[in-house]
């Protein structure tokens, strides 16, 4: 308590020394108090202590993601009751995904430890990571992403625990350094597994479909492990708080774990966190203390504050805290009026020079459509939850402007010809596009209804390469009445990652491609993924669609 206090303190000093020397602080008379609220609401962890199941060996399979698959080499006793110095290398399966702190024991066999042994450890979510070699590294991210360890035991019997967390199902141990003088085995790995999500999610109705079953049972250990003490991105990497994936996640535990606090927690974290200016930051660190990941500014997350905020409002009825963020939801859209122009369009090619534009990590991506898009669904939104709190009067420009937008969109993207929205700058046809006007309610049902079925029928289409764009492919789906199409797509998106394997959900997955990485080394992709944990929200959402 007391540590936690003088962090506080010592954060707060820190934040004020920093608008001191920057100039003023939109949020200055809340701000302390903000972050009192995130630590107030900050949930402990439980931990279970899980073992391995058995030994396998991970063998080229074309069939198999990545192009491997694990197969069943024998139980534990195998490795345990034998000489490790003869076997040199096991791949050690713990059945499911998990996230924490990693032990293991070695025993001697024959005469007394003499030197020191070395092993190699290498933790991995997917079969590909035990086998792929990580160097001469050229991904995108720091190399210490990747999960392999050095760990030197200097005498015997000894238990090793790797300093850090760790997210894997699969270990590999290799011995790469011999004692010669004696002998010894490996015993008791263990894995003392963490997470903040406690409660048991509703049974679905017995009349489910067992690919909806499947995929609602992976979506709940991706939110599972992605949930710590903040809703982090993935427990592998990078794991932190990203504004984006808290949306997504808050939406799916809405439906789910109903764990409230940690929405809160989150929120106000981000608040607490964001710039002297009153925008806020894309990702926050914990630790060592609260501070935002700088220059991360990303247009399209800031504005899902806002609607995780009214979503929390809905779901718990906390009004306080929804009366408390208000201000930091409503100066938001001062992001969005630096560009829009008379005539409601808005200027997308100062706003991509100023700001990261999300929406997919799909190169070659145009921006444009969606970009107008997601401001009028933020407006829209922000409206909502301003209604919800009788503070219509203090956003009172957002309806004329959202039909002015809308006019606008129709009249720049719309090709009634094709019935798709297409850029000025860029005819490219998207999904993102289609999407984003959808959900900004620029096209009546039928026409939503057209444009969605043109892209299956449509050539050079840019498809979505990562599962946050396809959850949003989906609610378009639902809102456009194409409830049909959506539950097929649901079971053969995330049904796909199922049947090669997936015990948790992916940050990137194009069918297309299984290498397709955003940091040019799919090793270091994370395979338990925050944001694509929401199909466990869609099942539970539309019972009426997927559970019949
Ligand atoms: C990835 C993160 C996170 C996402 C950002 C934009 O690097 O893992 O999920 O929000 O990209």
């Amino acid at each position: 308590m007391k540590t936690t206090l003088t962090k506080l303190f010592l954060y707060y000093t820190f934040i004020c020394c920093f608008i001191t020397a920057y100039g003023q602080d939109f949020y200055a008379t809340q701000r302390s108090s903000w972050l009192q609220k995130a630590e107030q609401n900050k949930p402990r962890l439980t931990v279970t202590e899980k073992k391995p199941t058995g030994l396998v060996n991970i063998i080229e399979d074309k069939e198999g993601f990545q192009g491997y698959k694990a197969v069943q080499e024998g139980p534990m006793e195998v490795l345990y009751n034998s000489s490790f110095k003869d076997k040199k290398t096991v791949i050690v399966d713990f059945g499911e995904h998990m996230t924490g702190s990693f032990s293991f024991s070695t025993d001697l066999l024959k005469a007394d430890s003499d030197a020191p042994a070395r092993f190699k450890l290498t933790f991995g979510e997917v079969p590909a990571e035990l086998v792929t070699p990580f160097d001469p590294y050229k991904g995108g991210l720091s190399r210490a992403w990747l999960q392999d360890e050095t760990v030197t035991v200097m005498t015997m019997p000894a238990t090793t625990t790797i300093p850090h967390r760790l997210s894997f199902r699969y270990v590999k141990i290799e011995l790469i350094a011999t004692p010669p003088g004696y002998d010894f085995c490996i015993s008791d790995m263990k894995c003392n597994a963490v997470t903040s999500a406690v409660n048991h999610p509703e049974e679905l109705l017995s009349t489910t479909p067992q690919i909806f079953k499947d995929i609602d049972h992976v979506s709940l250990n991706t939110l599972k492990e992605c949930m710590q003490t903040v809703y982090e991105d993935g427990p592998k990497r990078d794991q932190r708080l990203w504004l984006g994936d808290l949306y997504l996640e808050a939406l799916a535990n809405n439906y789910s774990f109903k764990q409230y606090n940690l929405t809160k927690r989150c929120l106000y974290l981000l608040a607490a966190l964001s710039e002297p200016n009153g925008k806020l930051n894309a990702t926050v660190f914990e630790a060592p203390v609260p501070k935002p990941q700088a220059k991360q500014h990303l247009y399209d997350y800031s504005f899902l504050f806002g609607v995780t905020l009214k979503d929390y409002l809905l779901e718990t009825g906390d009004r306080e805290t929804a009366e408390d963020l208000w201000p930091v939801v409503k100066k938001q859209l001062e992001s969005a009026y630096a560009y829009l122009q008379d005539d409601g369009t808005m200027n997308y090619e100062q706003a991509s020079r100023e700001w990261w534009i999300f929406f997919d990590w799909k190169d070659g991506l145009h921006r444009e459509v969606a970009f107008h898009g997601v401001t009028i669904f933020a407006f829209k939104e922000t409206y909502e939850l301003a209604q919800l709190l009788n503070k219509e009067n203090e956003v009172a420009q957002l309806p004329a402007l959202i039909r002015k937008m809308k006019k606008a969109a129709r009249k720049h993207f719309y090709n009634p010809k094709t019935g798709l929205f297409a850029g000025l700058l860029n005819d490219q046809v998207s999904y993102a596009s289609q999407i984003w006007m959808i959900l900004g309610e620029v096209p009546t049902q039928k026409e939503a209804q057209r444009a969605l079925r043109a892209l299956k029928t449509t050539e050079n289409v840019c498809i979505p390469g990562a599962p946050y764009l396809f959850h949003y492919y989906i609610e378009a789906l639902i809102k456009s009445g194409l409830a049909e199409d959506a539950k097929k797509e649901v079971a053969t998106y995330w049904g796909d990652m199922i049947h090669k394997g997936a015990d948790t959900f992916w940050e990137v997955y194009d069918p297309q491609n299984e290498y397709l990485s955003p940091y040019n080394f799919f090793p270091i992709n994370s395979y338990c993924h925050a944001w694509s944990c929401t199909p466990t929200y869609f099942i539970r959402k539309y019972p009426e669609i997927f559970q019949k």
